[in-house]
């Protein structure tokens, strides 16, 4: 190990998921006042806590000095969306931004390429500048964007493969499989009454705000 500062060193990846987390919870309020439809339900974010980023860099053989360019999810934010096509809603949101407050390194479809587990998800890593009291630096950071049920099926999984250090018994990832694929026919069914379930929750939106108001 070396003799780095390893509390300091999570200091720009703090900082950037704090302020990556206001920025999408803007974009969600500002549809909402506008009375628009949201394409982001909910965000959340976190650090990688420093064993874990120890463990992956040496899953992917990435070298201590390598961690901050080798390792691109030390900083992660993920977004929820109610139908799939909201991600890619949400991915022309964060491709608008290109080059602006942040700059698009690559992104990972697995939405439509899902992982051999039966994980979906769309993940763009980002290149992202952070100022320090120190002076400027530009951090990665990867933001997943998932329906709710990609989420819930990826939540289970994640726990499951913490409660068995990450072998799975065959019998249960069997099932995980399938449960993934449930979770897909799910949303595929929603996106088929994507515009009805829309129009409601706007007008329970319109009626509720009215209630408010008065
Ligand atoms: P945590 O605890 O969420 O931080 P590789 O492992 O080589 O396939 P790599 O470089 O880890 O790929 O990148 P990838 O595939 O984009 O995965 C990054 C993150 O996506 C993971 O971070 C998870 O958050 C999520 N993810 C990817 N695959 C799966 C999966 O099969 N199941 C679940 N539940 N999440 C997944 P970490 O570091 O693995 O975990």
């Amino acid at each position: 190990m070396d003799n780095r500062n390893w509390d300091t060193f999570l200091i720009p990846y703090e900082q950037a998921v704090e302020e990556l987390k206001i920025k999408f919870k803007g974009i969600r309020k500002e549809f909402k006042k506008r009375e628009e439809y949201s394409p982001i339900e909910f965000v959340t974010g976190r650090v990688k806590r420093i064993s874990s980023i120890f463990d992956k860099a040496k899953r992917l053989n990435v070298s201590m000095e390598e961690i901050d360019t080798g390792i691109e999810d030390i900083a992660g934010i993920r977004i929820m969306c109610q139908f799939v096509d909201d991600i890619y809603k949400v991915r022309d949101l964060i491709l608008q931004r290109d080059q602006k407050d942040m700059t698009i390194v690559y992104e990972k479809d697995y939405v439509n390429h899902k992982k051999e587990s039966g994980y979906r998800s769309h993940h763009i890593i980002i290149k992202y500048p952070v100022q320090t009291s120190i002076g400027q630096r530009v951090i990665l950071a990867e933001i997943q964007i998932r329906t709710l049920a990609m989420n819930f099926w990826a939540t289970i999984e994640h726990s499951l493969n913490y409660k068995y250090a990450q072998n799975i018994p065959p019998r249960i990832r069997e099932r995980l499989a399938k449960a993934a694929e449930a979770a897909y026919e799910l949303d595929q069914e929603m996106s088929l009454i994507r515009e009805e379930v829309m129009e409601a929750q706007q007008e329970f939106e319109t009626k509720s705000q009215l209630v408010t108001n008065i």
